[in-house]
């Protein structure tokens, strides 16, 4: 089904109208920075992504011509019917600004979820795993040649015993027990996992992490030297419980707290401790409802989470709340968690899916630095009203925190916009460069949307 045939086109840079020393923010559609366009093309027409799938954006730092950003994005179209869910790959050289774009599914699926995690492997080539939104029990694993996004394999197919869905690439262990790992919703809708032996080898059942009678929500990260992945989960989908947030880590062997005591000696058995068997990091209930928006390590490879509350959910049914969103902050210092509510976070993106927010971008590089969307003042809670249209718009607000997170200044990365700016993305990239990708456009739902995936390059 991959479509070989590559279109090299020549990225469209819109200037903002306002150099970097001139922020011009009162400026309709202001964006700090030139923005970059990847989508909007013939064969990628528009592009979105989920937030429980990754690395969904990375960079090749080591390909020879020049660093080279890697993302997926599921495109959608009302009217044309041979764009409706292909999962397009992107690749952009970060000097050049020449970049692409490759079909690795035509119509894989027109929902966002279908959006591909990506692994770097030491020889250069890339990993793209996929599923669809838990409709069939097909992981599709393609990898591409060595520092040639361009170039693709056939695909293969690893097929499970359960549905599938939200694929992430990670690695856990030491030495020749380090391991690439494929962590999943699949069995029993818990979090279970694929291992890949070693280079080159076939993709194996590895064992379930979690397990719960509803369906947990996990993100991970990996920290520095890949030899543990963090683990944060929440207890359910937050529309069907009142979540708390947890954290723990593996070795792709075991699971433990995050003080490092054992809960489950042994993944590769059915056997799993749920999510609140994992340390507390925050308590939900029904006035503090709960989901992760990103996870990254900081520079002692301490795991920090942002995560969104939902305020105004006591005794509402479904698409009745989601009005008054806060995000919050959580550190690990080795003590234990601590964690502070840093921004307005605004209003549900639609009605039924009441917790999706603008959702929140770490740094990677720099835990201090945070990209977070919202419709509602980060500071105030105030509504933002476009001056364009009138009309409340999801605005890219960037913060520093010079107090270890408990606080963040915050200055508007896009302003009285005529569209939304929303799910931010900061792919791990040591430089003086830092690379911010979000969605702009309109979204829908996670079926419907059309939204451009665009980025800035900042100096950091
Ligand atoms: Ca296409
Ligand atoms: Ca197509
Ligand atoms: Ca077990």
């Amino acid at each position: 089904m991959m479509i070989q045939r590559s279109v090299v086109v020549l990225l469209i840079v819109v200037f903002a109208g306002c150099g970097p020393d001139e922020p011009q923010e009162h400026a309709i559609d202001f964006v700090r920075g030139d923005l970059i366009i990847f989508t909007g093309t013939a064969g990628s027409p528009n592009g979105a992504w989920c937030w429980f799938q990754d690395e969904r954006a990375i960079v090749d730092a080591n390909h020879p011509d020049e660093p080279m950003l890697m993302f997926t994005s599921i495109s959608a179209s009302d009217r044309d019917s041979t764009e409706q869910g292909d999962l397009d790959f992107h690749w952009f050289g970060l000097n050049s600004g020449q970049g692409g774009a490759v079909e690795l599914y035509d119509r894989l699926g027109q929902d966002d979820h279908n959006a591909a995690a990506l692994f770097q492997q030491e020889n250069g080539q890339v990993l793209a795993l996929f599923s669809r939104h838990g409709s069939d029990k097909n992981v599709y694993v393609a990898h591409s040649e060595a520092h040639n996004p361009q170039k693709w394999n056939d695909l293969e197919i690893y097929q499970d015993e359960a549905n599938v869905t939200y694929n992430n690439l990670l690695t856990a262990g030491v030495g020749k027990d380090r391991k690439l790992y494929d962590f999943s919703r699949s069995r029993g809708w818990n979090p279970n996992f694929l291992v890949l032996d070693s280079l080159g080898g076939q993709w194996q059942y590895g064992g379930r992490l979690l397990s719960s009678e509803g369906r947990p929500y996990l993100k991970y990260v990996d920290n520095r030297d890949g030899s543990r992945i963090h683990v944060v989960a929440t207890d359910q989908h937050p529309r069907n419980f009142d979540n708390s947030i947890y954290h723990g880590s593996t070795d792709g062997h075991s699971l433990y707290d995050s003080f490092g005591s054992v809960l489950d000696a042994e993944l590769r058995d059915q056997d799993a401790v749920p999510p609140s068997a994992l340390t507390l990091v925050f308590a939900g209930n029904p006035d503090n409802v709960a989901w992760m928006a990103d996870v990254a390590v900081d520079e002692q490879d301490q795991p920090v989470i942002a995560f969104s509350v939902q305020k105004d959910g006591r005794d509402h049914p479904p698409k009745l709340a989601g009005l008054d969103h806060r995000f919050h902050l959580a550190r690990f210092s080795g003590d234990g968690w601590q964690q502070h509510e840093i921004a307005f976070a605004g209003e549900r993106l639609y009605p039924f899916e009441d917790d999706y927010t603008g959702l929140v971008a770490i740094d990677p590089e720099n835990v201090n630095h945070l990209v977070i969307s919202t419709n509602a003042d980060p500071v105030t809670g105030e509504a933002l009203v476009s001056r364009a249209d009138q009309k409340r718009h999801y605005e890219l607000f960037e913060g520093t925190s010079i107090d270890g997170g408990k606080s963040f200044d915050w200055k508007a990365i896009t302003q009285h916009s005529t569209m939304d700016n929303i799910r931010p993305i900061i792919p791990s990239w040591k430089s003086e460069r830092r690379v911010v990708l979000w969605l702009r456009g309109s979204y829908t739902t996670y079926e419907n949307f059309d939204t451009q995936v665009v980025a800035i390059i900042q100096d950091r």
